[in-house]
């Protein structure tokens, strides 16, 4: 096993591997920008160098200086969490050329499902159910029309290089096809360098389930089940649940088996998740994340695996311990991920000091957090401060103590989306399980009153709990001291006959 990790990551994520690496009896070294001097994963970390200016492409984006701590810090390997360098294969390469194990899969995997066309490339020979449409990239108009009428609008033009939302358009005539094919080309140009698209039909009120698999480096590959995820917004995800509530056994096998023969044909030996669309019984393969996710937790709450525990060990060359028939799914769970940022105001983010934290506790709740009171939230990165989870025999009992959890939660000085979330979990298609991704764009008017409604409450508490706390006491102060100088007035105007009587203190 490892002695000592690095990790190269920030916030909430940077303290899950932390964790993990403890409970390892492996050391950690946190690397953090200038921004986070102060932050939490620092303190918390066996060691930590700051690796240069806030902007994440001269901190945590900056491989040669994460590679000079690795080496001044003489670690073993290093853990990318998720996003900035999660996925980048070069990164992979670099981290194994200086010498380092690297806690995810192997580079040529990660390459491999970069690019959308060459993922569905190799989906559709291992026998993964994709939706109909261009096999390859579509060179011009004239054949994105050919392809689209074969197949049917509506149809969606995505960038081969996008992913995770990024460079999509969808058409529901060829006019609009043909207006929308050189913008996206243009589009993907512009955000990844690659103006190769591609054409799928689309689906207009999926579901996003997908299914977490854990595969070793001696060729075993497993599921852990699936993640409903269609509570997101502009692809930001706000909430996810295990298991979806649509979920029965026979389709969490079907969907269980096409994701390990997805790992299975890129040889997969991480932690990894495969993302489906979910329409009228049927389910498709969408993307590849070849990572930990930010909502591995759920999944870690209904089969007691420690995801992030083993992607280390297997990383460190042990082989998988579970087979498929050991993983058991138990009740249910629920992630709120709760950001700094304004629900009423467009979600805005909201960086700045946290004045005031109170955390939920108490049966079935795991707060997986960055910050305590006093961090900063600083506006450079994404705005998570954390990720609140509930667990409960049911959906019922997971989403009662979500409420409970959500009422608990105290965070003053910066606006948060715990009012959003709040909404949410007492909204009738919510709780029903009736959902697809359009949920908020559907619902968001219905549901404004109500996070009018927890943003006042809040605020009443919040004066309560801070300023206003002081500022009573104040005013109490000032009332009592004028009235211990009226009374004492009445006293020495009245003599020994005043209705007021006060002993000499003598
Ligand atoms: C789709 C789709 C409907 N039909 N593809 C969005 C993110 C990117 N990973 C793929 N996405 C979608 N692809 C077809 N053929 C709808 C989406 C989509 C979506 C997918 C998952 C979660 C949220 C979403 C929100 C809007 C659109």
């Amino acid at each position: 096993m490892f002695n000592k990790v690095l990790i190269a990551n920030r916030g909430e994520i940077a303290i899950r591997i932390i964790r993990a690496c403890w409970e390892l009896g492996i050391k950690t070294v946190a690397v953090y920008s200038e921004a986070d001097k102060r932050s939490l994963h620092v303190s918390l970390a066996d060691e930590a160098y700051c690796i240069g200016p806030a902007p994440a492409p001269k901190s945590y984006l900056n491989i040669d200086a994460i590679l000079h701590v690795a080496e001044k810090a003489k670690v073993d390997a290093i853990h990318p969490g998720y996003g900035f360098l999660a996925e980048n294969a070069n990164f992979a390469r670099a981290v194994k050329k200086a010498g380092f194990e690297f806690i995810g899969p192997h580079p040529d995997a990660i390459e491999a499902m970069g690019s959308k066309i060459n993922a569905k490339k190799i989906m559709k020979k291992a026998g993964v159910p994709l939706l109909p449409g261009s096999d390859g990239p579509v060179e011009d108009v004239d054949e994105a029309i050919e392809i689209a009428e074969a197949i049917g609008f509506p149809v969606v033009v995505k960038a081969s290089a996008g992913g995770g939302g990024m460079g999509m358009s969808v058409a529901y005539s060829k006019e609009e096809l043909e207006k929308v094919i050189e913008s996206t080309k243009l589009i993907a140009q512009n955000a990844f360098g690659d103006s190769t698209i591609f054409i799928e039909k689309y689906l207009e009120n999926p579901r996003h389930i997908e299914i977490q698999i854990l595969g070793d480096r001696f060729g075993k590959i497993i599921h852990l089940g699936d993640r409903e995820c269609s509570i997101q917004r502009r692809h930001q995800k706000l909430i996810e649940e295990a298991p979806s509530p649509i979920m029965t056994e026979e389709l969490r096998e079907k969907m269980g088996e096409s994701a390990i023969k997805a790992g299975k044909a890129i040889n997969y030996d991480s932690a990894g998740t495969v993302e489906f669309l979910y329409q009228d019984g049927n389910f498709y393969f969408l993307e590849m994340n070849t990572r930990i996710q930010v909502e591995h937790t759920v999944t870690e709450m209904i089969t007691g695996v420690d995801l992030v525990k083993e992607m280390i060990k297997i990383a460190a060359g042990e082989s998988l311990q579970y087979d498929q028939e050991d993983i058991e799914f138990r009740g249910h769970a629920i992630e709120c991920r709760i950001n700094a940022e304004d629900p009423l105001n467009d979600f805005v983010p909201s960086p700045g000091k946290i004045k005031l934290y109170r955390s939920p506790g108490g049966p079935g709740v795991r707060l997986d957090s960055g910050v305590c009171g006093g961090a900063e939230i600083p506006p450079y990165y994404d705005p998570l401060i954390s990720k609140l989870i509930t667990y409960g025999r049911n959906r019922e009992e997971a989403i009662a103590r979500m409420r409970r959890a959500l009422k608990e939660y105290v965070i003053v000085g910066v606006k948060t989306n715990i009012p959003f979330h709040r909404a949410v979990l007492e909204e009738e298609d919510f709780l029903k399980g009736n959902i697809s991704t359009h949920y908020i764009e559907k619902k968001f008017e219905e549901l404004k009153d109500k996070i009018v409604k927890y943003e006042l409450e809040a605020r009443d508490l919040y004066s309560v709990l801070s300023e206003k706390v002081f500022e009573r006491g104040k005013e109490i102060a000032a009332i009592s001291a004028g009235l211990s100088l009226y009374i004492s007035q009445i006293v020495r105007e009245n003599g020994e006959d005043s209705p007021i009587k006060f002993k000499e203190n003598k």
